[in-house]
């Protein structure tokens, strides 16, 4: 028998906010496990502090499976963000502490390696056209292969996705929602024009990619990604809000620039759909927004039948552990499509020392045991919780919108 002797909740702020769990054992071997919930961190510590953690002591670390059932099954409440994060910080670490124990990488636990690294994009984001084009070009001379590009639009304040700085994109921007403003048909005759010139400046080589933000009704969107035909993009992210799994038939319908949508969803049931009915091509959930490498290898095989390839979420609000830990996911799954890279800024990395490195467009995963993640609290202890929030969007009218 082995046993869970602590697990601890470290909130820190270094750059911006994480809720990082460190699950101990009288084995003296111990694990880490990521819950960031983008603006809504507390919620997140509560549920673990609350309600998690009481019940994990005492328990056998190695039956990850079972603790994953009680966590999900057992609170009778079931899915949910804030639910999903709690789960996935505490299989995160068990799969870490089973990896270490093992002696062998994740990705070897896994089932071993499937390709030699894994291939992600970068975001460039402009003020305008020029700007953007500007930006990619940047980012291929990083050697990326693949690249996000947004950009401002002309006459919309706080368009989606333009960034601060030129390496990292922060949203959370203030301890109340930024109000930013939205305009459909500007933002629809825009976007053409946009990836006409990147591909005028960049050639046909390089992957690009784009995220509506869920901004689009279905209709719109379909018209969209037909208009982005010629321009042959790698996907047209979120393109419409997902809820209702039946609204991306409408758009597949009428375009066949490949979609991916995801990074809201915490269990399969979001995608069932999309999923069997063919509807998407990239499914953006990740790990720590659906309940761990238990929950996201299922959806994994469960998407391969219908020949759905991951593309997982990696924007700076999911944590080096999570970054670490979807690398080895990455190596090993087989119906791998993409991993995003949002680089984090230089003091999250020191906080949480990983041994994923980037290089000529790829990330490749560390050969030591575990997710190969760890946090520095002393220097973690410097930065403390600071909070903030996502922005809001209204249009013209004033009308409240999808961010
Ligand atoms: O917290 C919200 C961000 O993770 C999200 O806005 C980033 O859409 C995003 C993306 O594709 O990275
Ligand atoms: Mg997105």
């Amino acid at each position: 028998m082995m046993k869970i002797t602590k697990a601890r909740v470290i909130v820190c702020s270094p750059g911006r906010n994480f809720v990082t769990l460190k699950i101990e054992t009288d084995q003296g071997v111990y694990g880490i496990g990521d819950g960031t919930l983008n603006g809504r961190e507390l919620a997140v510590v509560s549920y673990l502090e609350d309600h998690v953690i009481p019940c994990l002591i005492g328990r056998d670390p190695r039956r990850i499976e079972d603790i994953w059932q009680y966590l999900y099954r057992g609170a009778y409440w079931r899915r949910g963000p804030v639910t999903m994060r709690a789960i996935a910080a505490v299989d995160v670490a068990l799969w870490d502490i089973k990896a270490k124990m093992a002696g062998m990488p994740l990705y070897d636990l896994l089932g071993g390696r499937s390709r030699d690294g894994v291939l992600v994009y970068g975001h460039a984001n402009g003020k305008d056209i020029d700007h953007t084009s500007e930006q990619v070009g940047l980012y291929r001379d990083m050697g990326y292969k693949a690249i996000r590009a947004q950009s401002g639009i002309p006459g919309v304040k706080g368009a989606y996705g333009v960034g601060r700085g030129d390496m990292y994109y922060e949203p959370a921007d203030s301890a109340l929602p930024t109000e930013t403003l939205w305009n459909t048909s500007s933002y629809l005759n825009f976007a053409p024009r946009l990836f006409e010139r990147l591909r005028a400046d960049h050639g046909e080589e390089v992957h690009l990619l784009h995220d509506v933000h869920h901004r689009l009704t279905p209709i719109e969107a379909g018209r969209l990604g037909k208009d982005l035909e010629p321009y042959r993009l790698f996907w047209m992210e979120d393109a419409t809000p997902a809820e209702n799994q039946e609204a991306f038939r409408l758009i597949r319908q009428h375009t066949t620039t490949p979609l991916a949508v995801g990074e809201i969803f915490n269990t399969l049931w979001d995608a069932k759909e999309l999923i069997s009915e063919q509807l998407i091509d990239y499914l953006r959930m990740t790990i720590v927004g659906s309940g761990g490498v238990t929950h996201l290898r299922r959806v994994a095989d469960f998407a391969s039948v219908y020949q759905v390839r991951t593309g997982c979420h990696g924007a700076t609000d999911l944590s080096p552990v999570t970054l670490g830990t979807a690398v080895h996911f990455d190596t090993w799954v087989p119906n791998f499509g993409i991993q995003e890279y949002m680089r984090h800024a230089p003091e999250t990395d020191d906080v949480f020392p990983h041994d994923y490195r980037f290089e000529d467009g790829y990330l490749h995963a560390g050969s030591a045991p575990g997710h190969g993640v760890d946090i520095d609290e002393a220097l973690a202890a410097k930065y403390p919780y600071s909070p903030k929030q996502l922005p809001v969007a209204r249009l013209q009218d004033g009308s409240m919108w999808n961010w």
